[in-house]
């Protein structure tokens, strides 16, 4: 069986990302990273933000996300820019995400450098937030800079984490599935127009999430195909996603969304 490692107490150590890193385990969840009524303090800030649409998904966001900007870096960083602030003003009173997650990195890998990833004197954008409406899903996808954004210095990176906090479940739909099987050059004739793969591309082995709350923080290698089923509940699907990259030699890890 290809189960999550579930943690109770907010502390990763290095070997568990190791499993992850190597495909031992599907995801990490990590329970509460965020309580019930942070979320919903966060949740209210974010009501009240103003948000941007993928063009083609018509997801609801806010801030850029680099995927949809790989041949626009100035604009990438442009919008990073601006949304700064907003950010700034959802967590007013709640620790934000970045650090959160950064400390909890840190004490898994205590050598390490954790830091926003920068180009030049640019930042990237620290996460992304997404709100899911009823009738969206998030087709088969990998996310691999080090193959989609030559143009952005991170692409130089030794192994990607991604790190989706739960903010608001929907009741029914929007489960995480993660195919057993990596991405792989080949797998570029299984592309879509559009977006993501067709699911010829996926092996049969794979793991749906079923029990993810309100609060958890859950832990995949994007490089393994992975998509979100459709939400059929009223209540928006919530989330924070950042992505963690890992160099080894150096002993540093940077992030962006
Ligand atoms: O929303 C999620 O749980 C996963 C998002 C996702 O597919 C991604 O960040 O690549």
């Amino acid at each position: 069986m290809w189960n999550p490692l579930v943690i109770e107490n907010q502390s990763i150590n290095h070997l568990d990302l190791e499993l992850l890193l190597n495909k031992k385990i599907p995801a990490i969840i990590i329970r509460n990273f965020y309580s019930k009524e942070q979320c919903k303090f966060i949740i209210k800030k974010i009501e009240k933000a103003k948000k941007t649409h993928f063009q083609k998904t018509k997801l609801e966001h806010i801030g850029p996300f680099l995927m949809s900007h790989i041949t626009q870096k100035n604009e990438y960083f442009e919008k990073a820019k601006k949304t700064q602030k907003q950010f700034e003003q959802i967590f007013t009173k709640v620790e934000n995400p970045s650090s959160k997650v950064f400390a909890m990195f840190k004490k898994a890998f205590p050598t390490f450098s954790i830091s926003l990833a920068k180009q030049s004197q640019e930042s990237f954008s620290p996460y992304i937030i997404r709100i899911h409406k009823k009738g969206k899903a998030i087709p088969i996808h990998k996310d691999n800079i080090k193959y989609e954004g030559k143009e952005f210095c991170i692409s130089n990176i030794d192994s990607q984490l991604s790190c989706v906090i739960h903010l608001q479940e929907s009741e029914v739909g929007g489960k995480v599935i993660i195919y057993e099987n990596q991405w792989k050059r080949s797998d570029e004739k299984f592309r879509e127009i559009d977006f993501g793969y067709s699911p010829k591309v996926v092996s049969s082995n794979y793991c749906k999430l079923k029990s993810v709350n309100k609060g958890d923080l859950v832990i995949i290698n994007p490089n393994h195909f992975h998509e979100v089923t459709k939400i059929q509940g009223n209540t928006s699907r919530i989330t924070l996603g950042m992505f963690l990259g890992v160099y080894h030699k150096d002993q540093k890890i940077v992030a962006w969304a």
